[in-house]
């Protein structure tokens, strides 16, 4: 997978995220609703310790309510963890932390002893949003390339809750080939030409078994073709994916497919869902 990720990076971030812990009460750590489990970064776990956390949800209004109300079922089995589907770029919503918080950090939150909260995530999961969402006006680098962030941002959510930014850059741990797909199919990662391919049939093939009907809407497809690559092809043929002499460019289908998927116009769709929902 197209990612920028060693371990210099890793232990760079472990340790400055170690250090803010410290003067941290409660860890808010975005996932991505659509890839929930593959958007975590596994060493937040062990940093955290017995921290309570909000596991916010994020990007839920691209991903299968279903799919998401399941996820928060599951994150909430655990002691001290809270879970909240939502866009963050809705202000309106980015609010709705301000209770959970109080709910999860009651003894803090009065004068001289406010609920001191991190916002942890991987890039682009939309952490600068949210803090802007809170803000109410824009105080954070925003982008759709990871790593916009550079400083570490601070904001007061209500009275007594201070919201800060992750310290350093938390990336994914791509504990196997599906999980890198599956980030680069939602856009979480950046992939290369060859990857672009790999990572659009693994989306169709996942499509093909959890979301046939919206796939078969979009693409004017009356039924699917077997194998992801036979639907690539087909959908690269009916949207004029060509190249001259060679037929169907994979490349330029495989792109459109994930620009789509990426911005909702395939439907509202979750790449992984937990162990108990087939
Ligand atoms: N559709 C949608 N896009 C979002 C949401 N939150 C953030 N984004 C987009 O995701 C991209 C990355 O957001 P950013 O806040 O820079 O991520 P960061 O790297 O975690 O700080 C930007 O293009 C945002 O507009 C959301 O709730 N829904
Ligand atoms: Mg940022």
């Amino acid at each position: 997978m197209g990612i920028n990720w060693f371990p210099g990076h890793m232990n760079k971030a472990r340790r400055e995220i170690a250090k803010a812990m410290r003067e941290t009460d409660l860890v808010i750590e975005i996932l991505d609703a659509r890839l929930p489990s593959a958007s975590q970064n596994p060493m937040l776990r062990q940093l955290r310790g017995g921290k309570p956390c909000i596991k916010v949800l994020n990007k839920s209004d691209l991903a299968d309510a279903t799919v998401t109300q399941a996820w928060m079922k599951e994150f909430e089995r655990e002691k001290g963890v809270l879970a909240l589907p939502l866009s963050a770029n809705r202000s309106s919503e980015a609010n709705r932390l301000n209770k959970l918080c109080q709910r999860l950090v009651p003894d803090r939150g009065v004068v001289g002893k406010p609920i001191r909260a991190m916002v942890v995530g991987i890039p682009n999961v939309g952490k600068s949003t949210l803090i802007n969402s809170l803000k109410g006006r824009s105080v954070a680098d925003v982008g759709n390339k990871p790593a916009v962030t550079k400083r570490q941002q601070t904001v007061e959510l209500g009275k007594f809750i201070v919201v800060s930014d992750t310290p350093g850059v938390l990336w994914p741990k791509i504990e196997d080939e599906s999980d890198g797909y599956r980030l680069a199919a939602t856009g979480a990662i950046g992939a290369n030409a060859m990857d672009y391919v790999q990572a659009g049939l693994f989306a169709l093939s996942y499509l093909s078994v959890h979301y046939p009907k919206e796939l078969k809407a979009r693409y004017k497809l009356s039924e699917l073709p077997e194998g992801s690559e036979a639907i690539l092809e087909a959908i690269g043929a009916k949207r004029g994916c060509l190249t001259k002499g060679v037929g169907v460019d994979l490349y330029k289908a495989a792109e459109l497919i994930l620009n789509e998927l990426r911005s909702g116009k395939i439907g509202k769709i979750s790449m992984e869902r937990p162990p108990s929902v087939k």
